[in-house]
C-alpha cells in the first residue's frame, strides 16, 4: 500500500483483510523502523566509543565521567517516542478494540468453540436465536451437544472446521473451549484472542476483501497442534445467503434421520450433571 509496507512483507505478514487491520500494520511497521534506527544509532555510538576510549589514546580512566548531556537528550527523545507510541496509537487502538463492540443488530454473533485440535462454529439460524447447549449432550455427532428439545436450536448451523462470513458486516465472535487454552488467529483480519475453558471472550472484526483466509491455533495446545487449522471464507452477501441455505439444509437431512446414539455418548441418568461452564472468577492471569 505503502513504502513503508515493506518491512511488514519482508516479516511475512499477509496482505490485511479487516476494517482495522490497516491500524495494527502501521504500529507494527513504525515500531520496526523505530528499533531498527536505535539499533543503528547505538551500534554506532558503541563502535564510536569502542575506538575513541581506547586504551592507548585514553591510558588513565576519567573519574569524571561523561560531561555532555547529549545522552541524556536522546535518551528522552526516545521515551518520548516511546510514550507516543503507547499513549497516542497502541492503547487507543486496544480500547477501540475492546470497548467500542459493533451494535448487535447489525454484527453477525458467531460461537466459537475450541477444541483439541479444531474450531467449532455455532451460528444461530433464521430465528437468530442460539439453542441451549449442555455439555451432557456432547457427542460425536452433537460436537457443541446442542438440546434438541430447546426450539430455539431447531435452526442452528453447527460447522467445524470452515467458517462463511459475509463481506462488510462487522463479525463478533465469542471465544471458548471445550478442553484446554487455545487461541483464536486469523492473521489476514489482524486478530486473536485466546479460547478458554470457563470463559466467554468475544473479539470482532470486519472483512473488507472476500477471499479464503486460514485460521490457526496460535496456543500451544497438544500434540495436535500444529494441525489445529481452519478456513475462514469470506463471501459475498448472496453467496453468505447460500451458503447459510446449504448449511440449513444439511443440518435439516441430518435432523429427519432417526437419531441413533453415538458410540460411548454419556447416558444422562448415570452420569452425574457437571457443572456449566462459568466465567473466570479473574481476567487476570
Ligand atoms: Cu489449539
Amino acid at each position: 500500500m505503502n513504502s513503508l509496507a515493506l518491512i511488514n512483507e519482508f516479516l511475512g505478514q499477509p496482505p490485511n483483510a479487516s476494517s482495522h487491520g490497516y491500524q495494527i500494520d502501521h504500529i507494527l511497521e513504525f515500531c520496526h523502523w523505530f528499533m531498527a534506527a536505535l539499533f543503528v544509532g547505538w551500534s554506532a555510538f558503541f563502535i564510536y566509543v569502542l575506538f575513541r576510549f581506547r586504551k592507548r589514546r585514553q591510558p588513565n580512566a576519567d573519574h569524571a565521567g561523561v560531561r555532555s548531556h547529549i545522552s541524556t537528550h536522546l535518551e528522552f527523545s526516545v521515551v518520548l517516542i516511546e510514550a507516543v507510541l503507547l499513549l497516542g496509537f497502541a492503547i487507543p487502538l486496544w480500547a477501540r478494540r475492546v470497548n467500542q463492540f459493533p451494535p448487535g443488530k447489525e454484527a453477525l454473533l458467531v460461537h466459537v468453540v475450541a477444541q483439541q485440535f479444531s474450531f467449532n462454529y455455532h451460528l444461530a439460524g433464521a430465528d437468530g436465536q442460539f439453542g441451549r447447549r449442555d455439555v451432557n449432550l456432547v457427542s460425536n455427532s452433537n460436537p457443541l451437544g446442542i438440546d434438541p428439545s430447546d426450539p430455539a436450536g431447531k435452526d442452528d448451523i453447527v460447522t467445524t472446521g470452515e467458517l462463511h462470513v459475509p463481506v462488510d458486516r462487522p463479525v463478533i465472535a465469542e471465544l471458548s473451549s471445550k478442553d484446554v487454552i487455545h487461541d483464536y488467529f486469523v492473521p489476514d483480519m489482524r486478530i486473536a484472542g485466546d479460547a478458554i475453558p470457563g470463559s466467554l471472550i468475544p473479539i470482532w472484526f470486519t472483512p473488507v476483501k472476500t477471499g479464503t483466509y486460514e485460521v490457526i491455533c496460535a496456543q500451544l495446545c497438544g500434540l495436535g497442534h500444529y494441525g489445529m487449522k481452519g478456513t475462514l471464507v469470506v463471501d459475498t452477501p448472496q453467496d453468505y445467503q447460500a451458503w447459510l441455505k446449504e448449511r440449513a439444509e444439511l443440518a435439516g437431512s441430518a435432523q429427519a434421520a432417526p437419531p441413533s446414539p453415538a458410540p460411548g455418548a454419556p447416558q444422562p441418568q448415570s452420569k452425574p450433571p457437571e457443572p456449566a461452564a462459568s466465567p473466570s472468577p479473574s481476567p487476570g492471569g
